[in-house]
């Protein structure tokens, strides 16, 4: 019996110091505590023993079975520190290893432009409103002295949706429907989409504009002057000047350009200005007092003016852009030269 116990104890040893892994391990286990292992089997055969030896046999046996299972758990132990230790060195991360580095976006050279407008605008203390870009006949026209039929909407290709409907041909909408609703003083630009049957190297059927107005006691074309002088210095650059040239628009009497001495040539004459000195930046002028009481606004107390600008307009002189295409086909290439 004692010699049985030895053997299965060496047997077992000698196995369990072999396993290489946890399921060698639990072969063993089954084949020495399984059901119908080796010691289960001695203890199942202590029955067969006379009864006085019995006890010295269960014993020995319960000893047998209570070092293998000591051996096997050690071991177990043993395996799963080893299986942890190389899980853990297999997916160790470098914590101090600098990342990849992402690629970092920029703003578009539209936005650019509108933001230094916004900016500088701001900085006089005007607000900033925004409107439907799908707007009713009336608002887009109607209401700024251009009645249907007028040969004035010839100037603005109009995409219609239906006979009221449109997309909105310049954000003036935004300043007549805030007229309806606000008493002066108004002092707002609204920046925004607008949309026209245009296409080519200068024009697209949809472009940004900022419009602007201002509504007080006494507005008049100094005012005018004055504060588009100081938003084109902050925009292009403190050494240029501005001068006005007649125009026409139906929703503005006078009517006026405004022309920025090129700072390309300081007013010599290069490529960029033509050889004339000077570039044109916006329409801008006295609004027409029919305008200011179509709005219900007394003409005869109040008076205004407003301005237009188109910012790819803006963008392609500042930053040199000769096609306004560019500004729209998000060539990468193209797009990186302004983050
Ligand atoms: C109200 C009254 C008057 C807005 C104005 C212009 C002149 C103008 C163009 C510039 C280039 C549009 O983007 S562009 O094609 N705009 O020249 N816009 S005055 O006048 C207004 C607006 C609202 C109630």
């Amino acid at each position: 019996m004692l010699e049985k116990i030895e053997n299965i104890l060496s047997s077992a040893s000698s196995k369990i110091k072999a396993v290489k892994d946890l399921a060698q391990l639990g072969d063993i286990r089954v084949k020495y505590l399984g059901k119908n292992g080796e010691i289960t089997a001695l203890l199942k055969s202590l029955k067969n023993y006379p009864s006085q030896e019995r006890p010295t046999a269960g014993k020995y046996i319960n000893e047998l079975r209570q070092k293998v299972e000591k051996l096997i758990l050690d071991t177990e132990n043993e395996l799963s520190r080893i299986q942890k230790e190389r899980k853990l060195k297999e997916e160790e991360i470098d914590v101090t290893l600098s990342k990849a580095s992402l690629m970092r976006g920029g703003l578009h050279p539209i936005t650019l432009a509108k933001n230094e407008l916004v900016n500088a605008f701001i900085g006089l203390g005007y607000d900033v409103q925004e409107g439907p870009e799908i707007e009713t006949d009336f608002y887009n026209f109607q209401q700024l002295n251009v009645p249907k039929d007028h040969p004035a909407r010839d100037m603005q290709d109009t995409f219609y949706i239906t006979d009221h409907i449109l997309l909105r041909t310049q954000t003036s909408s935004v300043q007549a429907r805030t007229m309806e609703v606000s008493k002066p003083p108004i002092r707002m630009i609204c920046p925004g989409k607008v949309y026209r049957s245009d296409d080519d190297a200068t024009h697209s059927p949809m472009f940004h504009q900022m419009e602007g107005l201002v509504v007080d006691k006494g507005i008049d074309i100094c005012d005018l002057k004055g504060s588009l002088d100081e938003i084109a210095k902050s925009f292009f650059g403190k050494g240029i000047r501005t001068r006005l040239r007649p125009s026409y628009f139906p929703f503005t009497e006078p009517s006026v350009e405004l022309d920025v001495s090129c700072f390309n040539c300081n007013g010599n004459g290069c490529r960029l200005c033509k050889g004339t000195g000077w570039i044109e930046v916006l329409g801008a002028g006295i609004v027409n007092p029919v305008v200011l009481e179509y709005s219900g606004i007394d003409s005869k107390v109040y008076s205004g003016f407003a301005f237009g600008v188109g910012i790819e307009r803006c963008a392609m002189l500042k930053y040199g852009i000769p096609d306004m295409r560019f500004l729209f086909e998000n060539d990468i290439r193209f797009l990186r030269q302004y983050k």
